[in-house]
């Protein structure tokens, strides 16, 4: 079966996608549960990736600048106890700009290895770092991180997981436990970690981030829809549905949500999933943290808390973890 569909104005032209079996099941066994929902490694396909480095230059969204921030004025401090010989493990380096910036800073990085479920991403990341320091050994890794991954091994120096922009927020706190342990067994001895985490604050402003004004955050969430429509044969009209960014108090956490418009339903493959009016599907989590909380994640993994870097409104924090 081929999800064929034509172009769509709001998404651009559509390309020809192959069904993904995963993901239909994935939507099947989602959106028949109650609450619905949808795991959110599905809103990163290359339009979604495309709407999410959108989302890090917007105003209302300063995770991606405050890190950055805090990355370039605590450089020094960072380096200083990091030490030189660091071999960088960087989980789901992005567009590899916040390597860069922390490769820039150590004295002497041994090699850099970024590790991502998508080859494509992989290399886009690993040719900016390869271009910015000419010499440094960069040897990408294609693993699924949030499942269990080996390292190849040979790296002679000095371990230092980095896993910035608070996409440990993802993960239920038991996940990021999970995480936390499974990425200390697989640096190894002496293994060390520079985390990034995003703090618990004000909610306008948390909500703001996460619904932005011009609306790039919606466009990101509800791509979702357009994405099953295109992969996974479904006939959502996203029209009906709005993005909503909501504060969990008890879970410290925003939510996405799209939440349907009208009562309606969807076909999707072969299967009738109705909607009620103003019932969601949950799309992603972002968890917020209080410094101690993030400690306790870490300790609960067998790691120590050596050092928490912040910015002066102490909006983000990086942390540097110690095996
Ligand atoms: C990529 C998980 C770090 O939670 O801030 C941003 C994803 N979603 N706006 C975050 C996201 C909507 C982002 N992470």
């Amino acid at each position: 079966m081929s999800a064929l569909v034509s172009p769509d104005p709001t998404t651009g032209p559509a390309t020809a996608a192959p069904v993904s079996d995963e993901l239909v099941a994935d939507a099947l066994a989602g959106l028949s549960a109650t609450p619905k929902t949808l795991p959110c490694k599905w809103l990163y396909d290359s339009e979604g990736t495309r709407l999410f480095e959108a989302i890090t230059r917007l105003p209302e969204y300063y995770p991606t600048r405050t890190e950055m921030r805090i990355l370039d004025h605590h450089g020094p401090d960072i380096a200083r106890a990091i030490g030189p010989g660091a071999v960088v493990v960087e989980f789901g380096p992005g567009d590899g700009l916040k390597a860069v910036r922390l490769l820039s800073s150590l004295e002497d990085p041994a090699a850099y290895l970024p590790v991502d479920i998508a080859p494509e991403w992989l290399e886009a990341a690993a040719a900016r770092v390869a271009e910015a320091l000419p010499g440094l050994r960069v040897r990408p890794v294609v693993a699924d991180f949030s499942r269990a991954f080996d390292l190849p091994g040979g790296n002679a120096g000095a371990p230092l997981g980095f896993f910035p922009g608070s996409t440990i927020g993802n993960f239920a706190p038991e996940e990021a436990v999970a995480f936390l342990r499974r990425a200390r067994a697989a640096l190894g001895p002496g293994a060390r970690m520079l985390l990034g985490a995003d703090l618990v604050k004000d909610t306008d402003v948390l909500r703001a981030a996460y619904d932005d004004a011009a609306g790039v955050t919606a466009a990101f969430d509800l791509n979702l829809l357009h994405r099953l429509n295109r992969e996974a044969g479904a006939d959502f009209d996203p029209a009906a549905f709005r993005h909503e960014a909501r504060w969990n108090p008890g879970a410290e956490r925003i939510e996405m949500h799209l939440v349907a418009r009208t009562a309606q339903s969807v076909r999707i493959a072969g299967r009738t999933i109705r909607f009620a009016p103003g019932e969601s599907i949950h799309t992603e989590n972002s968890h917020k943290y209080r410094p101690a909380h993030l400690q306790a994640l870490a300790e609960a993994a067998g790691w120590r808390a050596a050092e928490m870097w912040t910015d002066p409104d102490r909006l983000f924090s990086v942390w540097l973890l110690e095996g």
